[in-house]
């Protein structure tokens, strides 16, 4: 029997019961700033340091001890197993809980907090610690400066071109823990809905805006994700 093709988009809301705040949480700002004044290139330009302090502390909050994969992100790696490349899962979270839960195929369109890229070659390494404008690639000679591994606004999400063609190729999308606020990720429900694709939403809130999903399941996502994920898993997918 032919498994159907699942693509599932993650947003800040399926790492909030694993204490990282979604950016609605603090209505959008840290520190004072809005984060759409801190997440940008300008930022990172006229004022490098506090956009490095910005993503070197949340580089930091997410390896305390506290900070585990909760059961919504553990149900997603159990799909994966199930889906194999039939699952394509999408996440805006720059975040690694996903993969510490276990899935090992992750688009992260946003970037990742846990990798640092360097601003001459692009080439990007993994990066646990804290850096700044006077910590140096190992790629260039005379050696460049790193900046976070993050897709800011104004800048182009990455795996465009193969998520488009996993939503528009599959029989279920599924959006978890995503306000629909920010494109191109916010467009991706309507894209399904348009190309005949049966769209679900899991979040914490009711039906907030989303004129294009079939169903809606409310609740946190450490109750839903798992509940939703097993019912899949047990109709074959
Ligand atoms: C692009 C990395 C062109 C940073 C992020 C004007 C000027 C300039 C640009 C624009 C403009 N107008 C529109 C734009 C485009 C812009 C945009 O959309 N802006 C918004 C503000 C209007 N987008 C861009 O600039 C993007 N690039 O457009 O390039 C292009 C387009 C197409 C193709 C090629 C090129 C780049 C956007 C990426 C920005 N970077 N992240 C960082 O993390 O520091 S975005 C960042 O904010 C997150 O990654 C995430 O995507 C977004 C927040 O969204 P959510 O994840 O949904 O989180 P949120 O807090 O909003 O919602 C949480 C949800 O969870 C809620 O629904 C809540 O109910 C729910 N929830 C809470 N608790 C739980 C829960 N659900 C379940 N269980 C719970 N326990």
């Amino acid at each position: 029997m032919n498994q159907r093709k699942v693509v599932v988009l993650t947003g800040a809301g399926v790492s909030a019961e694993s204490g990282l705040k979604t950016f609605r949480d603090s209505n959008g700002l840290w520190e004072q700033h809005r984060v759409e004044e801190v997440a940008t290139p300008e930022a990172f330009q006229t004022n490098p340091e506090l956009v490095y302090r910005f993503y070197n502390a949340r580089r930091q909050q997410l390896q305390e001890p506290d900070v585990q994969p909760n059961a919504a992100h553990q149900a997603l790696a159990r799909l994966e197993q199930h889906l194999g490349s039939n699952l394509t899962l999408v996440t805006q979270n720059v975040d690694d809980l996903h993969e510490r839960a276990g899935s090992q195929q992750v688009l992260h369109m946003h970037g990742q907090l846990m990798s640092a890229r360097c601003v001459a070659s692009g080439i990007r390494r993994p990066f646990t610690r804290s850096f700044d404008a006077t910590t140096a690639c190992t790629c260039c000679q005379p050696a460049n400066q790193l900046r976070p591994d993050i897709v800011w606004f104004g800048e182009t999400p990455m795996f465009m071109d193969k998520i488009i063609v996993a939503v528009t190729q599959a029989d279920l999308f599924i959006a978890i823990g995503t306000s629909g606020q920010v494109y191109p990720a916010a467009g991706f429900a309507q894209l399904a809905h348009e190309s005949g694709v049966r769209t679900v939403e899991l979040n914490l809130e009711p039906d907030i805006h989303h004129p294009y999903f079939d169903e809606h399941r409310q609740g946190p996502a450490g109750q839903v994700v798992p509940q939703f994920i097993d019912e899949l898993i047990q109709t074959n997918a």
